[in-house]
């Protein structure tokens, strides 16, 4: 099975996806996990990401692209995986579903996640990270209006969109989400 979870920040996209990827049994891969982890280690992706990261906006495609790819091709996720927070643009949609195509292995489902602008600032206002300060979640809700909704559209067309509501405890969340996928696969995983 393979997922995607797309959200504005702090819509909880990496919480629930750790708790599905245990239950489903595939990888969870956090594009933003990969980029501090780069960050912090310094290699070059790390070098070039952290200026973006640091003023909320978007990475450039060209090096999130390839550290996606990479990582997609490694053995552990020949059964599927769980990617939150990439696709984040267009262009990054296309060049993966070239991939996708090329590998015969096509997207299952891909689950937006809404949430009002009121609680998400109340949550990342508790979370405390670099990247969390008001002026740079203001730029990153901007990527999310600008840069990410489209890709709404993108894969609506293709029918393997759901959206689910991301309010409410942890449970009821993940419940949606089960849910949705169950709907696409015909609970098929
Ligand atoms: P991410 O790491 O993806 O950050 P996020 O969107 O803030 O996190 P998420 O939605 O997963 O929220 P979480 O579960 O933590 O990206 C960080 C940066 O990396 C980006 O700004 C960008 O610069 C770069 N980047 C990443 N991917 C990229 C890409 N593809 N292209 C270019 N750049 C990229 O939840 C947030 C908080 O809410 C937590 O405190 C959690 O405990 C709480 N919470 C979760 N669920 C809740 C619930 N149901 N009720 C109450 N609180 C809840």
């Amino acid at each position: 099975m393979r997922i995607v979870f797309i959200g504005p920040p702090g819509a909880g996209k990496g919480t629930q996806a750790a708790r599905l990827s245990e239950h489903l049994d595939v990888p969870h891969l956090s594009t933003g996990d990969m980029l501090r982890e780069a960050c912090r280690l310094k290699t070059d992706v790390g070098k070039q990401a952290t200026e973006f990261m640091d003023a909320g906006r978007l990475v450039p495609d060209s090096l999130v692209n390839k550290m996606v790819v990479d990582r997609v091709r490694r053995a552990d996720c020949q059964n599927g995986y769980l990617l939150d927070g990439f696709p984040r643009t267009l262009p990054q949609a296309e060049s993966f579903d070239q991939m996708l195509l090329q590998a015969q292995t096509p997207l299952d489902v891909v689950i937006e996640f809404r949430v009002s602008e009121h609680d998400l600032l109340d949550r990342l206002a508790g979370r405390g990270r670099a990247d969390d300060s008001a002026d740079v979640v203001h730029w990153r809700l901007v990527e999310y209006e600008t840069a990410t909704k489209p890709l709404l559209n993108y894969y609506q067309q293709r029918g393997i969109l759901r959206t689910i509501g991301g309010a409410g405890s942890l449970e009821e969340v993940s419940s949606r989400i089960m849910r949705a996928i169950d709907e696409i696969t015909g609970g098929a995983q």
